[in-house]
């Protein structure tokens, strides 16, 4: 992503309302994205329900609730003294307390938590449980730093973040290099601060400490069920489909496991320094003890797997494939490698990462027929998960794995059905990107009309 982007014009009804993000919010461009993709697909709605636009809507959405940034000082094992800046986005509290992952990674900065906390809003709103949306993290980079340097950084960071938390006030979970680890770190040092043990304040913590079952499987195996979704309307299933799938972390590897049990072959996986192709399909228990346990980098696969080959340089999306579920990070599918994609067959895409293609990629792919479920549909598998551990947190409760993953499927059908129905009543069938975003908006908007200019 680039200032450069050029946005184009959006109905007379929304442009103002971006043209102050644009104005208020400069050198954010994957905010202005985010909120561009949005007030585009709402336009329509706001025609037919001036109230929303009497109501002050959209200039409160697009504003975060409270944004906070704090410095993370913390030692290296070298005994260096090191430091991180740390966010929190409470974007919108109108559904319940903030809810949405931490990320970890060197190119986080304001631009990416608001996108990401925007996103947000309305894709838990989505899941028709009560979250509003948020999301955080810092540009602390997990690679390559031991267990103890990591757990120091944890430490520190929610020294300061804990007193913005709490199981009614905004509930974090994890998202790109924040898994189980850190999240136990986490977890453990809101405790100590707060003298609190209120497990509901985190989710996606271990099944034996206060986690659900399948939340770690959620959002890999709900962009899975999403798919299955879309290819059901026209009759098509996983069977026999070869998928392509990028990143090798939480949301890939479940991703993987799903498509494989439906029937599927999963023939590629990557990470930053590039992907692998395996034409027997992706082996899970390798691709697990590579990634989960050895941290290691993804060309040790094609080192131990004789049907795989590692790629350095090129696109994990020059692979031919049935279907795709980018599942690494933002604007990881360009336009060209959209056309790639269309020109060696893809039938769907379902997003499993946040916001992964740019939107020229998500144009390409809808005129060309291709199913395409945007992320906030998509992928809302997880956090819909981490309202269900939230409900076994509050109640004292244990939810078993199978009735944990029916109710998931469940929600993905909603979900489908939800944006499908906005879709088909805006004039625009089978555009579950319109879908989506009046769905969630819809929602978002009735409950702030109803509570009132806060
Ligand atoms: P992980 O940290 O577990 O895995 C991320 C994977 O993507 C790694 O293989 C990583 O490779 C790769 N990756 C990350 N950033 C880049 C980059 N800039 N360029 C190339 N490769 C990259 O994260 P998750 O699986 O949890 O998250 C993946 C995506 O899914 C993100 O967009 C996240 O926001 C989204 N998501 C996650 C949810 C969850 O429950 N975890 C829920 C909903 C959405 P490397 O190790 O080399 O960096
Ligand atoms: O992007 C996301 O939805 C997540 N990283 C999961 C958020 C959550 O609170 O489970």
């Amino acid at each position: 992503m680039t200032e450069t982007i050029d946005f184009h014009p959006l109905a007379a009804s929304v442009q103002p309302v971006f043209t102050t993000v644009l104005d208020r919010s400069p050198h954010e461009p994957e905010f202005h994205q985010a909120v561009h993709e949005v007030l585009h697909s709402i336009a329509p709605v706001l025609e037919e329900h001036p109230e929303y636009v009497e109501g002050g809507i959209l200039e409160r959405l697009v504003e975060p609730e409270r944004q906070i940034m704090f410095r993370v000082p913390w030692v290296d094992d070298a005994g260096r003294l090191q430091v991180n800046r740390g966010y929190r986005i409470q974007f919108s509290s109108v559904l319940g307390p903030y809810k949405g992952g931490l990320r970890f990674h060197p190119s986080v900065n304001l631009s990416i938590i608001k996108f990401l906390g925007f996103e947000q809003i309305f894709k838990n709103a989505l899941t028709g449980q009560g979250i509003g949306g948020g999301k955080g993290g810092s540009d602390f980079d997990p690679h390559g730093r031991s267990d103890a340097e990591v757990m120091r950084f944890c430490q520190s960071f929610m020294n300061e973040l804990y007193r913005h938390l709490g199981e009614h006030t905004d509930v974090p979970a994890g998202d790109i290099g924040v898994g189980g680890r850190e999240i136990g770190y986490l977890f453990g040092q809101y405790r100590k601060v707060t003298n609190r043990h209120e497990s509901g304040m985190f989710t996606g913590k271990g099944t034996g400490w206060g986690g659900a079952e399948v939340r770690t499987e959620a959002t890999g195996y709900g962009a899975v069920f999403f798919a299955q979704e879309m290819l059901a309307v026209h009759n098509e299933s996983f069977e026999g489909k070869r998928v392509g799938i990028s990143g090798s972390g939480n949301v890939a590897i479940y991703a993987i496991e799903k498509a494989t049990q439906l029937g599927a072959t999963a023939v590629t996986a990557s990470d930053s320094s590039g992907y692998v192709v395996d034409d027997a399909g992706i082996d899970l228990a390798l691709l697990r003890q590579l990634k989960e346990v050895e941290r290691a980098r993804i060309v040790e696969y094609a080192n131990r797997r004789p049907s795989a080959r590692f790629v350095e340089n090129g696109s994990v999306w020059d692979v031919p494939v049935d279907i795709a579920i980018p599942s690494a990070t933002q604007n990881e599918v360009s336009a060209a490698e959209a056309q790639t994609l269309i020109a060696n067959g893809v039938r769907a895409v379902s997003e499993g990462a946040n916001m992964p293609c740019v939107p020229e990629a998500v144009d390409a792919f809808q005129k060309a027929g291709v199913l395409f479920a945007p992320g906030k549909a998509a992928n809302a598998g997880g956090v819909a998960t981490s309202a269900l551990e939230m409900s076994q947190n509050a109640s004292r409760q244990r939810w078993s794995f199978a009735d944990s993953e029916n109710k998931l499927r469940e929600i993905m059908g909603d979900i489908h059905d939800a944006a499908f129905r906005a879709a088909e009543r805006y004039g625009t069938p089978g555009d579950y990107v319109a879908g989506a975003n009046i769905a969630g908006f819809e929602r978002v908007a009735n409950a702030m009309l109803a509570q009132g200019v806060i």
